[in-house]
């Protein structure tokens, strides 16, 4: 398999983080952002929303969406649970992470960190994604006092809210302010197969 792929995205972790788990050998292909290439027309007729991640089968078939490639990748293993209600759970999580979650956290550390982006790191918009950031956090936050994980076990959706809240500081979030959700950053970082947001195969 293919992942098109950026190395400083969270987004494209994601699946990378459980490839490396499931002991998957794909192949990656950095198509960065930061210098346009998510939108050369050659990746364009790949993907027509024009961004990373992407995996491609190795029937040539493709699934963009991190969370729909995380999906696809934890079918029938210990990442997608078994139990309907704790799979329904599974999928609260990634729908909360892609509108709740993921606009604030990741795109203020965007804003903040990379340099194409500062023309759009207006006041409000920094205000707004600061705001709406915290809320995510403090909903999580809320779940994790009562819960080790957030559906069940271990599963793709603290894959997923792991991918952008543990690098939230750099998005000038405050995680002390969030004790469970730093108890859990360290409990998904010593689950089985851990891999950091540096790592390639
Ligand atoms: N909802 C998408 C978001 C993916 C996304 O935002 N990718 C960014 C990199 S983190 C991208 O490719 N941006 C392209 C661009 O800004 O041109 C997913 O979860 O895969």
């Amino acid at each position: 398999m293919i992942l098109y792929d950026m190395a400083d995205s969270g987004n494209c972790y994601k699946p990378r983080l459980l490839m490396a788990k499931l002991g998957i050998a794909f192949t990656r292909v950095e198509v960065s952002s930061h210098t346009g290439e998510t939108r050369r027309p050659d990746y364009v007729a790949k993907n027509p929303n024009a961004m990373v991640p992407m995996l491609e089968l190795d029937d040539g078939r493709r699934i963009a969406e991190s969370n729909a490639i995380l999906l696809y990748l934890a079918e029938d293993t210990r990442f997608l649970p078994a139990d309907r209600y704790e799979r329904a759970l599974a999928y609260q999580w990634l729908f909360f992470e892609q509108y709740s979650h993921e606009p604030y956290i990741a795109v203020r550390k965007a804003l903040l960190t990379f340099p194409e982006r500062a023309k759009d790191a207006t006041p409000e918009r920094l205000a707004q994604t600061l705001e709406r950031g915290n809320k995510a956090l403090g909903v999580m936050n809320k779940h994790l006092e009562q819960n080790e994980f957030f559906a069940g076990s271990y599963s793709v959706a603290d894959i997923a809210l792991y991918a952008y809240t543990h690098t939230a500081g750099m998005g000038g979030f405050q995680l002390d302010a969030y004790p469970a959700v730093a108890a859990w950053l360290k409990r998904v970082e010593a689950d089985k197969g851990h891999v950091p947001i540096g790592w390639a195969p």
